[in-house]
């Protein structure tokens, strides 16, 4: 291919933003980006990045604005084992960045896939996972449809999703940037907490019961072992030293309202990540009534999606 055919190249990249159902916090291997634990998760395919590649002076834009230094050196160690570093990228979000919604991880598995189709690069699967994980080590987890496992070898791969029509809510109760990244939280987690090997090992014994009950497409299992893996996640986080704390009232109302609902007869589990929102998981046909009573006991936006697909190019 000559020069002026690759100077008028544009690839755009979409990915889904995942939410882990078993979480991820922690890595053996910061360098290579491994983590601890196994961690298995769904896409959301309603809240995705969007992601312009085209030739040019490097530069890279996020939702419209020159990115960060931090950022930016995040995308520069995934570009520079590409070809060359002329690129110019656009990268866009449908939903609140830097929220808990996990924008790095689509973020980065958008970028991935969209450099490799750009360059040509003909990359497998892992070797996708391997790159997108310098960027945001959960953003492998979005190059798979189904739920995305990711596990301590670094190795990602998918069970198919046996459950019809399933949505997530995601509460939006706040769109303001975190105080400390993820990256840094659980690298101090890691480093201090007393509750730590526990929580590696009931991960494991969290993700076993997860497969089974994907395997008897038992939802109400799958929700369970969901939500007790989020609320050990954020007790985890407050035993690090300083503690990190993500929860606010707010959550926790929201989190006391689903364990209420429930009680009522209605089936939602909830989640949380590394922000003070809460992701609700409930079949289709009860979203209506979800919908309904949260809008009318809480003043928060909420986001709702489908669940599945992965990040591409074309
Ligand atoms: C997860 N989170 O499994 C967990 C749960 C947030 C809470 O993975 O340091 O962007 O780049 O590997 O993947 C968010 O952190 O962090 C995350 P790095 P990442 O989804």
């Amino acid at each position: 291919m000559d020069d002026a055919v690759i100077h008028m190249k544009k690839v755009i990249a979409r990915s889904p933003v995942n939410i882990a159902l078993i979480k991820y916090w922690g890595k053996k291997d910061p360098i290579k980006v491994l983590p601890f634990t196994t961690s298995l998760s769904l896409t959301l395919t309603d809240l995705y990045t969007e992601t312009i590649i085209e030739a040019g002076p490097f530069s890279f834009y996020l939702n419209g604005q020159k990115a960060n230094e931090e950022e930016t050196k995040r995308v520069k160690d995934v570009l520079k084992h590409f070809q060359d570093e002329n690129v110019v990228i656009h990268s866009n979000n449908n939903f609140p960045t830097a929220a808990g919604l996990a924008s790095s991880a689509s973020g980065f598995a958008a970028l991935t896939v969209g450099l490799n189709q750009y360059f040509n690069a003909g990359l497998t699967l892992q070797e996708l996972a391997y790159l997108t994980r310098l960027g945001s080590g959960s953003s492998c987890r979005s190059l798979v449809d189904g739920f995305g496992v990711w596990d301590v070898t670094g190795k990602v791969s998918s069970i198919p999703n046996p459950f019809e029509d399933l949505r997530m809510i995601v509460v939006v109760i706040s769109k303001n940037k975190k105080t400390i990244s993820s990256r840094d939280a659980m690298q101090l987690t890691v480093d201090s907490s007393p509750l730590y090997q526990d929580w590696i090992d009931d991960s494991f014994a969290d993700l076993e019961q997860m497969k089974e009950a994907i395997k008897n497409r038992d939802f109400h299992a799958l929700g369970r072992v969901m939500e007790i893996n989020a609320y050990r996640l954020h007790e985890l986080m407050a035993s690090s030293q300083p503690p990190v704390i993500y929860q606010t009232d707010a959550s926790k109302d929201i989190l006391k309202f689903v364990r209420h609902f429930r009680t009522l007869g209605h089936t939602g589990y909830a989640t949380m990540d590394a922000g003070s929102n809460v992701k609700i998981l409930i079949k289709k046909e009860e979203l209506a009534v979800w919908e309904k009573a949260l809008k009318e006991q809480f003043s928060f936006e909420l986001l709702i999606s489908r669940i599945g697909g992965c990040a591409y190019a074309e």
